[in-house]
């Protein structure tokens, strides 16, 4: 590594500390002025470095650059082995991520980026990804053939992660919308994709890839007209975390949901999270044979252990609705 590199991790390592030239140059093994070289072109990149009092260099409260360096240190340790990569600009993560597994890329590779050209949402939609807004990350995930039967509720997992993360790091409550976004005061905060590959002799899924899109601030441009009613940030008003901080945890909850995909006790945080049930909810089932969206209401009763949407029809028959299969809309008149 770098020792401009090594410079951003100490000060990233220590947000809320002077540490003087003296102390980095013994700790990396470097001269001074090695290091206030180093210093001078973190500025350059953008990096917002207090060194006004002589006590020391340390970052500005509010300097908030994606980096695997300022991710790493909030990362639990038994995850610091993973391969975190950080991108200022990157068509898609997922498509990042899915380049570096067929180039053999080991589980548990992360890709994040500060901007994305190309983000995807579900069936072909876009995601807006714009500069220093967001947080849009990738994670690869190699099921075994024990897992690949849980592997389906992944998604569901990495909602419970993303919710679980905002949570302890914020005060905010972000409720879940069946089956993959968050939201916070009704409206959208993150999305999640998860794709996957299954090996073609077997059948059996053995790469899955879960893309997570949180935005972060309200972008400087504000939102596209398309969304304008449905989105917004988590810190609409400002800086509250660095986003390496909000990156490493939900990294560090996501990767041990992975591992205990079986124990379904996350469910329970899923269901009292969630926005939808005991409300009435209208989902298509496909088109009747003129074309138009054929809509059934119902009432979201529960959400059982696999991950479906129990909805229960007006005439009093349940239906299971599966990760996937349908659009859910929830109906204005009741909205809580
Ligand atoms: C999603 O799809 O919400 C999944 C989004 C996943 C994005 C991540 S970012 C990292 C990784 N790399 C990628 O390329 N993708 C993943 P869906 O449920 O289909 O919702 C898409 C719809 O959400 C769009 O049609 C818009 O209506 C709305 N939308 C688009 N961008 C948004 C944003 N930034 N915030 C809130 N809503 C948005």
């Amino acid at each position: 590594m770098s020792v401009k590199m090594e410079v951003l991790k100490l000060l990233e390592t220590h947000r809320e500390e002077d540490i003087s030239g003296q102390e980095i140059a013994e700790c990396l093994g470097v001269t001074r002025s090695a290091v206030w070289k180093a210093v001078n072109a973190l500025k350059k990149d953008g990096y917002l470095v207090d060194a006004a009092n002589k006590r020391g260099y340390r970052l500005k409260t509010g300097c908030d650059i994606l980096s695997a360096e300022g991710i790493y240190p909030s990362l639990y340790e038994k995850y610091r082995n993973r391969e975190i990569v950080v991108c200022r600009q990157v068509d898609s993560t997922n498509q990042e991520v899915k380049r570096r597994a067929l180039e053999g890329a080991t589980e548990g590779l992360a890709v994040l980026a500060e901007e994305q050209t190309a983000g995807r949402g579900r069936r072909g939609r876009s995601f807006f990804s714009p500069s220093q807004s967001g947080i849009y990350m990738s994670v690869l995930f190699r099921p075994g053939e024990e897992q690949a039967e849980q592997i389906v509720l992944i998604t569901t997992a990495a909602a419970v992660a993303v919710c679980r993360a905002i949570r302890r790091l914020l005060p905010v409550d972000p409720k879940i919308k069946w089956v993959n976004d968050v939201y916070l005061n009704n409206k959208k905060i993150c999305g999640i994709l998860t794709e996957a590959i299954s090996d073609f002799e077997s059948g059996r899924i053995d790469t899955v890839v879960v893309g997570i899109g949180i935005n972060y601030y309200v972008p400087e441009q504000g939102y596209p007209d398309e969304i304008k009613k449905v989105a917004d940030a988590i810190c609409a008003d400002g800086f509250l975390v660095p986003r390496n901080r909000l990156a490493a945890a939900v990294l560090n909850e996501l990767y041990d949901l992975y591992e205990n995909l079986a124990d379904r006790s996350f469910m329970d945080d899923y269901r009292a999270w969630s926005n939808v049930l005991g409300r009435e909810v209208r989902f298509t089932e496909g088109r009747t044979e003129t074309g138009e969206e054929k809509w059934v209401r119902g009432k979201a009763v529960d959400i059982d252990d696999n991950g479906a949407l129990i909805v229960q029809l007006s005439r009093g028959k349940k239906v299971a609705l599966r990760t996937g299969e349908i659009t859910l809309r929830l109906n204005k008149s009741s909205k809580k």
